[in-house]
């Protein structure tokens, strides 16, 4: 680290990360993902903290003497802030925050803001906004009890508070609405596109996939775009689409990068980022992009699934693009470049490439090749046809 990189670091806020293993399959024992997601909403990171429940206490999540050992921590590192690794109800983190005396937030606030930093289109922007009113409106109540506190005093119980309250939620309730209307004009426009897209009859591929597995880097490589592609988290927000001319086939088609997707991907998001999602929703094909270095890209995958199926794009055919071979151990190297890998009972032909390198490239633009369809007029293929003719002979996957 350069020692301007150290000084900037060292100005950051300053937090305390905690897990609680409740035995669920995929928890993050090193809180890995957390940090990241907190390094990139802009913290660092001074302690992790695991502990093993067998279920989450309704007040404190934790333990009270859980909670104790926390605080201590906090303070003997001056943190300002504690960041859970689960969703928080309301009640918990207003008892946590009150318990910690200091400001505690879960993975779904801390997704809510990197969302809203790298918010940058119109339509992003809208997306983020409703999102992030949906949130607060369920936890309204915990603003307002800070603020009557604060305003309270003998003689003044329930009265302005609650007012407030009501108030407070009818504008919010009011500020849903409009801009869910905003939104809604958003995904006209966007539809008159895809319409005018499939009068051309283009062929339309969408990049899905976990956040941070390169599908900006793959996109970039594919049509030479410059999608901003970075070691962070949500690194992409809004859907960004080229042409790809496929010189094996003579054909362009249009090939989209999306938003990432994430484990416990907040509710609201998903509805809110509908619209950009919707790209994924109509196309062809999609190119699921797997970060195959990252141990724990197994799981990711079944999330990916998970939020297509939240969406309706479970039923688009899929080919699955194991990225960053470069970075893979040796002795994780698979023997072969292209095979099929079973997903939900669903065997998708797989491909092994780097983004960085170039390496398998042509792989993967020769599989493109043989999936899409010749020009309309000629003889056009059914997306079922399309599935039926694989260029792939099944095998046993390597991993
Ligand atoms: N070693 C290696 N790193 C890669 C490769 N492709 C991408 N990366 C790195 O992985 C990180 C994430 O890449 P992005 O292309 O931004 O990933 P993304 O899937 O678009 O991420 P989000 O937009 O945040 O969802 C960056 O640091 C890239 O440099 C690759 O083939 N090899
Ligand atoms: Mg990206």
């Amino acid at each position: 680290m350069t020692t301007e990189n150290k000084a900037r670091t060292a100005a950051l806020p300053k937090v305390v990360l905690v897990g609680v293993d409740l035995g669920l399959p995929h928890f993050d024992h090193d809180l890995d993902e957390l940090a990241q997601l907190a390094l990139t909403a802009g913290y660092q990171v001074a302690d992790r903290v695991v502990c093993k429940r067998r279920a989450p206490d309704p007040a404190l999540f934790v333990g009270s003497g859980k909670a104790d050992e926390i605080k201590a921590l906090a303070m003997g590192h001056g943190a300002s802030e504690i960041l859970f690794d689960q969703a928080l109800s309301p009640a918990q983190q207003r008892n946590l925050e009150r318990h910690m005396g200091l400001p505690v937030n879960d993975r779904v606030l801390l997704i809510l803001e990197i969302f809203a930093q790298r918010a940058r289109s119109h339509e992003g922007k809208l997306q983020v906004e409703l999102a992030r009113l949906q949130y607060l409106s369920t936890r309204l109540v915990r603003r307002w009890s800070h603020l009557e506190r604060q305003s309270g005093g003998i003689g003044m119980r329930g009265g302005p508070g609650e007012t407030q309250i009501e108030l407070d939620r009818r504008m919010i309730g009011d500020a849903i609405k409009r801009t869910r209307e905003r939104l809604d004009k958003v995904k006209r426009q966007r539809a008159t596109q895809r319409r005018q897209r499939e009068r051309r009859s283009a062929f339309t591929v969408s990049l899905v996939g976990y956040t941070n597995a390169g599908k900006s880097s793959l996109f970039n490589a594919l049509v030479k775009a410059g999608a901003y592609a970075a070691d962070q988290l949500f690194a992409t927000l809004d859907t960004t689409t080229r042409q790809m001319y496929l010189g094996e086939v003579g054909r362009t088609v249009s090939l989209s990068d999306t938003v990432g997707f994430i484990r416990d991907l907040p509710h609201g998001l998903v509805e809110a980022f509908a619209a950009t999602l919707q790209e994924a929703r109509d196309a062809d094909l999609l190119l699921h992009v797997v970060d195959a270095s990252n141990p724990g890209h197994l799981e990711q995958i079944q999330e990916v699934q998970r939020v297509l199926r939240e969406i309706g794009a479970d039923d688009i055919p899929q080919i699955l693009v194991f990225n960053k071979l470069d970075a893979m151990a040796p002795d994780r190297r698979p023997l072969q470049l292209l095979d099929r890998m079973e997903v939900d009972g669903v065997g998708l032909p797989r491909v092994f490439l780097s983004a960085h390198t170039g390496e398998a490239l042509p792989v993967l633009r020769q599989l493109l090749a043989g999936r899409v369809p010749p020009p309309a007029g000629g003889n056009a293929l059914s997306n079922s046809d399309f599935w039926a003719t694989p260029s792939v002979e099944p095998e046993d996957s390597a991993q």
